[in-house]
């Protein structure tokens, strides 16, 4: 199977309390394995079997018709999550605070400091109607930016966000996500968040984005 499930870089309940166990057990081994699953099942034998995530999403257009839909949906579920995990760690052992370095200076200088950036990607994801993702990404220019976009989508995926781009950080805004220990309250979600963002993995794919 080309494509398979990532272990998480932590315990279920290394999150905790910002993100509860049984949370993360559900989300990682059936949401993301899921993904997974279909993704691999789309796939095969079809022309881009064999590809990269990147390459696929990157390229929607070249997969067949037939399986354009699930490809987009289960590529997508599977390069957010990947990503969303990888972003984040248990608070104070590696998550929470603030960027540092070039990152932190593109912050400022791009979207006007850490604090205005924090309130616009709070704002993206709070505002996001029904299922879907906050990013920060970064443009083929190299400039940072926050956006969201719906369902699996990711701005790796031509035409579908307001800044497309290479997506440094990510956060995972589906009910799946949050809704055991938040129920309806989102913003209460993402408020805590905040604590467990690994920056020094955004700041390295960072580095990685800008090449
Ligand atoms: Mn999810």
């Amino acid at each position: 199977m080309p494509f398979s499930l990532p272990d998480l870089p932590y315990a279920h309940d290394a999150l905790e309390p910002v993100i509860d166990s049984q949370t993360m057990q559900i989300h990682h081994g059936k949401h993301h394995n899921g993904y997974v699953t279909n993704l691999n099942k789309a796939i095969e034998g079809s022309p881009v079997s064999g590809k990269s995530l990147e390459a696929i999403l990157g390229d929607l257009a070249a997969v067949p018709e037939g399986i354009r839909t699930a490809v987009r949906n289960n590529a997508g579920g599977h390069f957010n999550h990947s990503l969303f995990w990888s972003v984040m760690a248990p608070a104070g052992k590696g998550g929470g605070g603030q960027p540092s370095g070039d990152l932190a200076n593109a912050i400022t200088k791009d979207l006007g400091g850490f604090d205005a950036f924090k309130d616009a990607f709070s704002k993206a994801a709070a505002t996001r109607f029904g299922s879907g993702w906050a990013w920060l990404c970064v443009k083929p220019e190299g400039k940072v930016c926050v956006c969201s976009t719906p369902n699996q989508d990711n701005p790796l995926m031509k035409g579908v966000a307001e800044c497309p781009g290479k997506p440094i950080l990510g956060l995972d805004v589906w009910e799946h996500a949050y809704y055991l220990k938040y129920q309806n309250r989102r913003p209460d979600y993402v408020s805590a968040w905040w604590g467990v963002v690994n920056w020094a993995k955004v700041a390295e794919n960072f580095k990685a984005a800008k090449g």
